[in-house]
């Protein structure tokens, strides 16, 4: 199977959440590879990721980090590659020091930022597979599949817990 995704965090304890985007990818069968690239604790690592990673194929990465959460914006500035950066929750500020660290780009060098946390890390991989059916009618069908089967789970009226 091709793997067009990266989906790449700062930490072994960032895999917690990100496992929910590589849940979705599954969901929907699509590839990805899965790396531990921290900007700080393996910034050369990081460095061959972003310089490589489109001669490799990849087409979206995804890219989670928590505190002072500097990857995905700096994969960002390494590859043209579009980078889907999700903000995982911290302990001391609640992940709005990740939401702040990665939101906030200067012009040219953007990174599409999602919620706190596992709703967050989900969504990365819906907004993946959403980029990749752009030029995968299948996969636009199953991503289509997916999102009425979502909509038709939710109950029209509330119950007693
Ligand atoms: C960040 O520091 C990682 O993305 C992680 O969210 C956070 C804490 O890392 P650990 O100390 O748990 O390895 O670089």
């Amino acid at each position: 199977m091709d793997k067009p995704v990266g989906i790449i965090m700062g930490s072994q304890s960032d895999w917690a959440t990100m496992r929910e985007a590589a849940t979705i990818l599954d969901e929907l069968g699509i590839g990805y590879e899965t790396r531990i690239v921290s900007a700080h604790r393996t910034p050369d690592r990081l460095w061959d990721y972003g310089k490589t990673a489109a001669s490799r194929g990849l087409k979206v990465i995804i890219a989670g980090a928590g505190g002072a959460a500097h990857l995905p914006g700096m994969m960002a500035s390494k590859t043209r590659i579009p980078v889907i950066g999700v903000p995982v929750q911290t302990r001391a500020l609640s992940g709005v020091d990740s939401l702040y660290s990665i939101v906030q780009m200067p012009k040219g060098f953007p990174v599409a930022t999602m919620a706190i946390g596992a709703a967050g890390a989900a969504n990365a991989g819906l907004m993946a597979a959403g980029i990749l059916a752009i030029g995968d009618a299948e996969l636009a069908s199953r991503l289509d599949a997916w999102r009425n089967a979502l909509s038709d789970s939710i109950p029209e009226e509330p119950v007693d817990d």
